[in-house]
C-alpha cells in the first residue's frame, strides 16, 4: 500500500469519514485497487486510479461559507439554468468542473410562499457529454438514449404528477421544461434536485441540488430569526482528484461500474470544503440539507454543546428538542436554533463524526457585522428574534385507525457469491414492473418497510408528507427462511425529533419501520424509494399511483 493512501486510510478511520451506511470509498478502494473510468470514446477501460486530494491536509476555515442567491418569483416564472460551471471548492485547490442551476455551485434558494403558485422553467443547458462514469447497464440507461439527460424534482413538494420529475420524464441538453408548484402545503424547507433515471446520482454528484423554502403566516407570526440570521447550509461529500477535478468510483467491472454506496474524503458545506463563517452573539435559525449521494451526517457543535430543532422534512415541530446530536440522513432536512449569545468573541464548530466542519466566529458584540456581509434592507426590519418560541405549530397525530390498509415493503439487497452488492429492490420487484401500489385519493394507510439488508435506508415518498409510527426489531432470519414473522421487542417509538412532518424516513436493519400517510391533492403516477442515490438508481425505487375515491 503507498503511503499516501495508508495515511489516506489512517485519517479517515481516525476521523470516521470512512463511515457510511455499510461501505465507504476507503473499503471500495482496497478491494478494487484500480477504477475503471470512461474514455473520450465512451468505452470504460479499467485503470489506476488517479492522485486522489487529502482534504484533510488542506488548511481548515480558510474560505467564507458562500450564501445563496434567494430569488423569490412574481409573477413571471422563474428561469433556472442547468449549466457546466467551473467553480473553487478551496482556496488552495484548482476550479473544479461541476454542473449547477445556475452561475455558481451554490444554486439559487428559491422563496415560496404557502399558497401562492409558482412557475420555474428549468432549462437543460448542460454539455452532450457526461463526465462521470455512466453505467449504461442501468434500467433506463441505455446506449441508445441521450447520454445527459435531466429531470427536477421539488422533493417534499405536493406537485401534480406531470409536474413532479417523474424519472423517465427526462430532457436532454437543449430542452426545458416549464412545471407548475400551486405550493398547497405548509411552511418547510423543501429542495430541488436532480432524478433522471439511472443518472442522479451522477447529476447530482455533480452539484445539481439547491433550496426551496415555504414560508408561510404561521411561521412568520413566531418571528423566529431571519435573513442574515437564517442560514442555509447544505451538506455532502466529494472526492477530488490531486488537480481538484471530481472523482467519482466505478466497481472496476467496465460494462457494469455502478458501485452499491459512495463515501467521499471530503465535506463540503454550501460548495466549500471546511469553511467558516461569521456570527453574531445572538440566536441563528440553521436550515441544514444532507444533500449526499450516502452519506449519513452525525452533526453535533463542539463541546457538546446544546441546540433546539425547531423543525423535520415537511415543517415545523410542535415545540424545540433540545439535542446535541443530530444523524441526518441523505434526503432528509433539519431546521435549527443555535445560540451563539454565550460565546462572544469566540470560535465554535460544527463536528461531524470527530471532524470540524464548520467554523463559527463570533463577534465580540451583537450588530458587529463583518465588512463582508453588508446589511439587506429587508434583513434588518425582520431579523426575527433571538429567543427561542415555547411553542410552535400544532402537529396533530393521525390515528392509525384512519388507516383503510397496511402495505408492508420489503427492502432487499441481493449480494453474488462475495457478499457483493449487486442490485437492490423494493418487495424484490424491479423499477419497470407494474404498479403494485394503488392507494386512493384521500385515504389514509400505513407502509410498513421491513429491512432484509444490512444498511440503514432513508426512505422517500413523493407527493406526500407522513409520520413516523414506530420501529420494532424483528427476527431476519426466521423472516428470510419463510417461518413468519417474529417480532423480537417492543416497538419503540419516534424520537422527539421525528414527531413532526416527514418524507424521508430512516429505515435501520433488522427493523420494520412503520409510516402513515394520507395520500391528498393529486391522483396520478409518483414513486418512492431509497434516497441513497446508488441504491436508487439500481433499483430500489418503486412506482405507486394514486387513484380516484372509491
Ligand atoms: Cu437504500
Amino acid at each position: 500500500m503507498s503511503r499516501t493512501r495508508r495515511s489516506f486510510l489512517q485519517q479517515a478511520s481516525a476521523f470516521g469519514l470512512a463511515w457510511s451506511s455499510r461501505h465507504s470509498l476507503a473499503a471500495q478502494m482496497m478491494q478494487h485497487g484500480a477504477m475503471a473510468m470512461p474514455t473520450e470514446a465512451g468505452q470504460a477501460v479499467a485503470q489506476p486510479l488517479p492522485m486522489m486530494l487529502h482534504s484533510l491536509e488542506l488548511a481548515p476555515f480558510v474560505d467564507e461559507l458562500p450564501l445563496p442567491q434567494r430569488v423569490a418569483p412574481g409573477s413571471h416564472p422563474l428561469r433556472v439554468v442547468m449549466r457546466e460551471i467551473h467553480a473553487k471548492v478551496h482556496r488552495d485547490v484548482p476550479p473544479t468542473r461541476m454542473w449547477s442551476y445556475g452561475d455558481t455551485p451554490l444554486a439559487p434558494l428559491i422563496e415560496g410562499r404557502s399558497g401562492r403558485a409558482m412557475r420555474v422553467e428549468w432549462v437543460n443547458s448542460l454539455p452532450q457529454k457526461h463526465f462521470l462514469p455512466v453505467d449504461f447497464s442501468l434500467h433506463g440507461c441505455g446506449r441508445n438514449l441521450p447520454e445527459v439527460r435531466a429531470v427536477v424534482h421539488l422533493h417534499g413538494a405536493k406537485a401534480a404528477t406531470k409536474d413532479d420529475g417523474y424519472p423517465e420524464d427526462w430532457y436532454a441538453p437543449g430542452e426545458s421544461r416549464a412545471c407548475h408548484y400551486a405550493l398547497e402545503q405548509e411552511a418547510a424547507m423543501l429542495w430541488y434536485h436532480d432524478h433522471a433515471m439511472g443518472l442522479n446520482r451522477l447529476n447530482i454528484y455533480a452539484g445539481l441540488a439547491g433550496m426551496l423554502v415555504v414560508r408561510d403566516e404561521h411561521e412568520d407570526a413566531l418571528h423566529l430569526p431571519s435573513g442574515t440570521y437564517e442560514i442555509p447550509l447544505t451538506f455532502y461529500d466529494r472526492n477530488f482528484s490531486a488537480d481538484g477535478q471530481l472523482f467519482y468510483p466505478t466497481s472496476g467491472d467496465p460494462e457494469h461500474p455502478w458501485v452499491s454506496e459512495f463515501a467521499g474524503d471530503a465535506i463540503l458545506l454550501n460548495g466549500k470544503i471546511r469553511p467558516y463563517v461569521d456570527v453574531e452573539p445572538r440566536v441563528y435559525r440553521l436550515r441544514v440539507l444532507n444533500a449526499a449521494n450516502s452519506r449519513f451526517f452525525a452533526l453535533s457543535l463542539s463541546h457538546g454543546k446544546p441546540f433546539q430543532q425547531i423543525g423535520t422534512d415537511q415543517g415545523l415541530l410542535s415545540a424545540p428538542v433540545q439535542l446535541t446530536y443530530l444523524n441526518l440522513a441523505p434526503g432528509e432536512r433539519a431546521d435549527l436554533l443555535v445560540d451563539f449569545s454565550d460565546a462572544a468573541g469566540q470560535h465554535l464548530h460544527l463536528v461531524h463524526g470527530a471532524l470540524e466542519v464548520l467554523q463559527f466566529r463570533v463577534a465580540k458584540k451583537a450588530g458587529a457585522r463583518p465588512a463582508s456581509r453588508p446589511a439587506q434592507q429587508e434583513n434588518d426590519a425582520t431579523s426575527g428574534s433571538s429567543r427561542v418560541p415555547a411553542t410552535l405549530r400544532t402537529v396533530a397525530r393521525i390515528s392509525e385507525s384512519d388507516a383503510v390498509r397496511t402495505r408492508t415493503i420489503q427492502l432487499n439487497d441481493l449480494l453474488n457469491g462475495v457478499g457483493k452488492s449487486m442490485i437492490m429492490l423494493l418487495n424484490h420487484k424491479h423499477w419497470h414492473e407494474p404498479v403494485t401500489e394503488r392507494p386512493r385519493l384521500n385515504s389514509t394507510e400505513i407502509w410498513e418497510f421491513v429491512n432484509l439488508t444490512e444498511d440503514t435506508h432513508p426512505m422517500h415518498l413523493h407527493l406526500v408528507r407522513f409520520q413516523v409510527l414506530d420501529r420494532r426489531e424483528f427476527d431476519v432470519f426466521a423472516y428470510r427462511n419463510a417461518k413468519g414473522l417474529r417480532y423480537l421487542a417492543a416497538a419503540v417509538a419516534p424520537e422527539p425529533n421525528e414527531m413532526g412532518w416527514k418524507d424521508t424516513v430512516q429505515c435501520p436493519p433488522g427493523m420494520i419501520t412503520r409510516i402513515i400517510t394520507k395520500f391528498e391533492g393529486y391522483t396520478g403516477k409518483y414513486l418512492y424509494h431509497c434516497h441513497i442515490l446508488e441504491h436508487e438508481s439500481n433499483d430500489m425505487m418503486r412506482p405507486f399511483e394514486v387513484v380516484d375515491e372509491a
